[in-house]
């Protein structure tokens, strides 16, 4: 039954009475300071997991003059250097195919997922048939904590393809005992498709990024369709800031009449529903038994105290193929100690993931975080769905523009006045102003995935600064 063991098992028979709302009433509900205890012992166990079989945490470990037998304590671990994303990347370069620190042997991978590759070589994950089933038993646990139950069909809407994020809620819905519908997205025409599907098998939940769910909205309606007719109970996201975003998330709801949960960390720490939402509102629990997350500082990775604003910093309690000790993520949030008022006794990021600190840029002196622009312009009525955000850089200083659609139901002659409204708005939410420009709807592609909204011009005359002129020598 209730379990929580090293190396981890599951009774992969458990499943609660649809009525109980805690999957495992104990892990969830016990103090945080017990919880602690219990995780500083755990973390010792991965920690010599990890020593005895992946050379890159021994050597890393190595240098820092760190031996897990040191860590005694949640304080003690806070000194262990932390892992970056490059790091990961330069040692499969360095140890084809998984790198070394694939903790089981090769063969008992498997499945196989991995980075988008974007930035960089991408990554691999290795996932041995243990991993894939704590993370089965992990995400049902907390789908079930979102009030997903075995009645409901859970749409699959984003890609099946490397991005663990589908995978994931697929496996999850399967262990819950849902019916699972992995319709995926991202292939030309699939979107109308989708639509048509979810009437015909009567979705009764969405998995996919809070874009694709706006860009969803607006093809069923141009299909004829009102999204909220769908009959969609609960949409559960990942991916990207959105669900948190309180402008993003009315408009969700606005359109589908559900209810929507935030959810979602990084792939490389899969069960990555690790930070979720409980109930419907914005902000995430930090599911801390399963992976240990902690708000540090950016500069010095040491864990900062509740209240503060800083970057998570995560440790896997129960992946036994690619154990991530201390991942850095990059990412910007801001947390609460853990109440019982939440009915479970997490820490909780009141606004979920909101960007990442690489995304943030600098406006006469003040750090704007793309997702603020985001949560003013689509609170904005008369928004046409997308927009976009230009930085440029004008004699020394840089200057933030940002082009917005328009709904069609506006007479053009209140444009001007509706642009100025924003931007007033921009500044006074930013400090600092910003020239709105209203452009026609549809003037932006959508995405079916993670949406990138920021062009940053001076980006651009950098690299072509750099860059050589044809023809002449370098
Ligand atoms: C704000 C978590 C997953 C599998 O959906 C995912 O997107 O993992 P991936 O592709 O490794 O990307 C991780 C990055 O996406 C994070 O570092 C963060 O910047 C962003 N992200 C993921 N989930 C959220 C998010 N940002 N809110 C989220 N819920």
């Amino acid at each position: 039954m209730e379990q929580w063991v090293w190396p981890p098992r599951y009774d992969e028979t458990h499943r609660p009475p649809d009525g109980q709302t805690h999957w495992f009433p104990r892990r969830e509900t016990m103090p945080a300071e017990r919880r602690d205890e219990l995780i500083a012992a755990r973390i010792r166990e991965v920690m010599a997991y990890a020593w005895d079989n992946a050379p890159f945490y021994r050597r890393k470990w190595d240098e820092a003059g760190i031996h897990p037998s040191s860590v005694r304590t949640l304080a003690d671990f806070e000194k262990v250097p932390v892992v970056r994303k490059e790091e990961l990347r330069a040692d499969q370069a360095a140890n084809e195919p998984f790198g070394s620190y694939l903790c089981v042997s090769p063969d008992e991978v498997k499945h196989i997922n991995g980075t988008s590759g974007t930035t960089g070589r991408p990554t691999a994950f290795g996932i041995g048939e243990r991993d894939w089933r704590s993370v089965a038993n992990a995400h049902a646990r907390v789908m079930w904590a979102m009030g997903i139950r075995p009645s409901d069909t859970v749409l699959i809407a984003s890609p099946l393809s490397l991005y663990w994020g589908s995978w994931g809620a697929y496996t999850g819905a399967e262990r819950l005992g849902a019916r699972v519908f992995p319709f995926g997205a991202g292939t030309p025409g699939q979107t109308a498709r989708t639509v048509r599907w979810m009437r015909q098998m009567g979705v009764t939940v969405f998995y996919g990024t809070p874009s694709y769910a706006l860009h969803l909205a607006e093809v069923a309606a141009d299909e004829g369709v009102d999204p909220a007719s769908l009959g969609l109970r609960a949409m559960f996201f990942s991916g990207e800031p959105g669900a948190s975003i309180p402008s993003t998330r009315s408009r969700i709801v606005e359109a589908f009449g559900a209810e929507v949960y935030d959810s979602g960390s990084m792939a490389e720490v899969a069960p990555w529903m690790n930070l979720a939402a409980a109930a419907d509102e914005p902000g995430v629990l930090c599911w801390q038994d399963l992976v240990y997350t902690e708000v540090c500082d950016p500069a010095g990775h040491r864990r900062l105290p509740y209240g503060a604003e800083g970057t998570p910093v995560y440790t896997t309690l129960e992946r036994t193929s690619q154990p991530m000790i201390r991942l850095l993520s990059g990412d910007l949030t801001r947390w609460e100690a853990p109440t019982a008022e939440r009915g479970r006794t997490y820490p909780f990021l009141p606004r979920g993931i909101y960007g990442r600190i690489d995304d943030m840029f600098t406006i006469r002196g003040e750090n704007i975080q793309p997702s603020a622009i985001d949560d003013v312009v689509m609170a904005v009525p008369g928004y046409g769905g997308e927009h976009r955000v230009v930085i440029s850089r004008e004699t020394a200083m840089d200057t933030l523009a940002v082009q917005v659609e328009y709904d069609p139901g506006q007479p053009e002659s209140s444009l001007p006045g509706w642009a100025e409204r924003i931007s007033n708005r921009l500044r006074t939410v930013l400090g600092v102003g910003a020239t709105v420009v209203p452009v026609r709807q549809h003037t932006f592609d959508r995405t079916e995935f993670k949406a990138r909204r920021v062009i940053d011009n001076r980006e651009l005359l950098r690299r072509m600064a750099d860059e050589p002129l044809p023809g002449r020598e370098p």
